[in-house]
């Protein structure tokens, strides 16, 4: 078959919700385009332990601690499958951190905040988990049955974890004032960080129009967001915690909220590697990898002799 007969083939099955697999033909900027999309989302699942590892000596209670663990174990696990799922198209584990370290590959700009307190801890709960849940149930549905199916796992354990974050906004909103300043305060600074994962406005989202037309992406990145909004503004409500938006307001045509301009500016400058935290986490992640070499070492030994071993038997 020549390229454009596979080039049709391949469309086809797309448009018949069929799921594209690792040794199925696809086009190569399809395969890059997966490349790019899980190892980015790989990679901010492991980074996005960093801002809450910090609290894992500080939760301010055993009950705390346990769920705080579980979860920043469950983004780890995420990281893996996520990896797994882009080794499947042919590039090596080395190959994707390298392009991490050497600033190739990006990971979410929210983690490029700082956290500053326990309610901080609740609010990335409660909003970056409630974002990636969004983004991440489209996902299930992507054309790429490896992504698609570590996703429906991820989801699962996501739901948890925005639980986790909701349940610390709500304890503090309805604590002491000063716990209730805290949650605000939370809120204020990672409402529009939280906006920002979804990425650029669809027209100013150069890599929309492939991932629409692969089904990489089945919900555009305005879509998304405004299901996020929509969803958000209620569950503050219920806990009397009010976003700082003051062009937020219900729109009975459309039957959504409107909302106001998020800084763009900020945004283009996280993702270019200014903002508060990006040296902090690249550095980190550097350190981790370099002083965990000895681990993989061992394991690489381990996997040697056991091969040998069969080959014995
Ligand atoms: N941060 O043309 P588009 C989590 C880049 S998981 C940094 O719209 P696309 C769990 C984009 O890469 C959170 N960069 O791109 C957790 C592109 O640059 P490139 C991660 C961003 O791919 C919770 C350029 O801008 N989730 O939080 C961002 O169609 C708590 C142009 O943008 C995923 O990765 C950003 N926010 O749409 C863990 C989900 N936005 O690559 C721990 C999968 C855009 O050409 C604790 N990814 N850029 O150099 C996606 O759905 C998409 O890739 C988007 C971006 C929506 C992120």
């Amino acid at each position: 078959m020549d390229d454009d007969k596979r080039l049709e083939a391949f469309q086809a099955k797309i448009d018949r919700e069929e799921k594209i697999e690792p040794r199925d033909w696809m086009p190569e900027d399809y395969r890059k385009h997966l490349i790019r999309q899980i190892s980015q989302h790989a990679h901010s699942e492991v980074v996005g332990m960093q801002p809450e590892g910090n609290y894992i000596t500080r939760a301010p209670s055993l009950r705390a601690k346990v769920v705080l663990l579980a979860k920043i174990q469950d983004e780890a696990g995420h990281g893996l499958y996520l990896y797994s799922a882009a080794e499947t198209l042919g590039i090596t584990r080395d190959e994707l951190l390298e392009q991490l370290h050497g600033g190739k590959a990006k990971y979410s700009s929210i983690f490029n905040y700082p956290t500053l307190n326990w309610a901080d801890i609740g609010a990335v709960g409660w909003l970056v988990d409630g974002a990636a849940i969004v983004n991440q149930v489209s996902l299930q549905r992507t054309s790429y049955g490896p992504y698609s199916r570590g996703m429906v796992r991820i989801c699962k354990e996501e739901s948890f974890h925005q639980r986790q974050g909701y349940e610390i906004m709500a304890d503090m909103a309805k604590g002491t004032p000063e716990q209730k300043a805290m949650a605000q305060d939370a809120l204020n600074r990672l409402w529009w960080p939280s906006l920002m994962m979804f990425g650029p406005h669809d027209a100013d989202s150069p890599r929309s129009g492939n991932a629409l037309k692969w089904k990489i992406k089945r919900e555009t990145n305005d879509e998304l967001r405004q299901k996020f909004i929509d969803k958000t503004v209620q569950q503050a409500e219920v806990i009397g915690l009010t976003i700082p938006d003051p062009d937020l307001k219900w729109n009975e045509e459309t039957g959504h909220y409107d909302s106001g301009e998020i800084n763009w500016e900020e945004f283009y400058n996280v993702v270019k590697g200014n903002g508060p935290c990006n040296n902090q986490r690249l550095t980190h992640h550097k350190r981790a990898h370099d002083e965990g070499a000895w681990v993989r070492e061992a394991a690489n030994a381990y996997a040697k002799k056991q091969l040998e071993k069969s080959k014995v038997a």
